[in-house]
């Protein structure tokens, strides 16, 4: 998720920090990693990257510097939504009137299983960024296809006008919808949809949506996730309802380094133009799918307010 941060860093903070932890940020396997800063610290909420019965909890990390990660376990678990029970997946995180509202996916919606529970897109809620988050909602928020969308993939989007936007989907579709205030549903577009397909060319799933400089940037993951080929590119457009023009790929595997980059999110540094991407890769000879780390880099624009081919590093 990218956020375009409202919390305020302490003086140390403001400028890009020196170096990291190095890659991966921290142990374990995880991926899709939400970034995020809240009271003065650096957030991550990743999927917990197992076979999908196994994906029945959510955990967090904090850090002071992007240097000292602490784990913050189980910060949202299915023993605690009744209708989740695998395969929670992507979490999104907003901070809104004191209160952290946790978005994820779960049980891999999908209408061809009829005998599997249904699932789709919920919200948790907690009064800490540490949880413990329980269910808002007591139902997915999405619990259905919509443009062919599958309903995973969540990523919450705050414009300039101070309005919220859903913006998700696998299956290669991508919508966007207005949220309520209070995050318990949608506001209808002018003409009556509540749904608005913003495909754009190549999207797979990972979706992301930011504004700098006037401009609104697209991003999303491509290519399989379990594969090497996976990879993060964008579009811009002047509107967050697009269309969105193709720029391309910034962030791929390198075979010195890892392979399938992707599903990522955005950091700008409060008060700077600086910015970093943290997202998920498969160590060099990986040969398990879900052996996914979460990683760090610096994303830089240049002057036409491109985003420049990200570097993989370990340091
Ligand atoms: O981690 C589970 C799924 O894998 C995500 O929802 C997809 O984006 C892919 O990263």
């Amino acid at each position: 998720l990218t956020l375009l941060l409202a919390a305020t860093l302490p003086a140390s903070a403001q400028t890009l920090p020196p170096r990291t932890s190095g890659n991966p940020l921290f142990p374990g396997w995880y991926a899709d990693p939400e970034a995020a800063i809240f009271s003065k610290q650096y957030w991550i909420y990743p999927t917990y990257s197992a076979p999908f019965d196994q994906q029945v909890y959510l955990d967090a990390f904090s850090s002071p510097d992007l240097i000292t990660w602490t784990k913050h376990p189980h910060i949202l678990d299915t023993a605690r939504v009744k209708w989740a029970h695998r395969a929670m997946w992507a979490p999104a995180i907003v901070a809104k009137g004191g209160k952290y509202y946790l978005f994820f996916g779960a049980n891999d919606y999908h209408p061809e299983k009829p005998n599997e529970p249904a699932g789709g897109i919920g919200v948790a809620v907690a009064d800490n960024p540490a949880g413990p988050f329980k269910d808002y909602l007591g139902k997915p928020l999405v619990g259905t296809i919509e443009n062919g969308a599958q309903p995973i993939d969540q990523f919450v989007f705050k414009d300039g006008d101070g309005k919220y936007y859903l913006i998700y989907g696998g299956w290669q579709h991508c919508n966007i919808a207005r949220l309520k205030d209070d995050f318990t549903g949608f506001v209808p577009m002018a003409d009556g949809t509540v749904f608005k397909s913003i495909t754009p060319q190549g999207y797979v799933e990972g979706p992301l949506l930011f504004r700098r400089q006037g401009k609104y940037y697209f991003m999303w993951s491509e290519g399989g996730w379990t594969g090497p080929d996976y990879s993060v590119a964008y579009a811009v457009s002047d509107s967050p309802f697009g269309p969105f023009k193709r720029m391309g790929k910034i962030l791929a595997q390198d075979p010195k380094v890892g392979t399938g980059a992707g599903h990522h999110s955005v950091i700008q540094v409060p008060g700077t133009d600086k910015w970093y991407i943290v997202y998920h890769r498969h160590p060099l000879g990986d040969q398990d799918g879900n052996h996914r780390v979460v990683c760090i880099e610096e994303m830089h624009f240049d002057a036409k307010g491109l985003i420049e081919p990200v570097k993989l590093t370990t340091t």
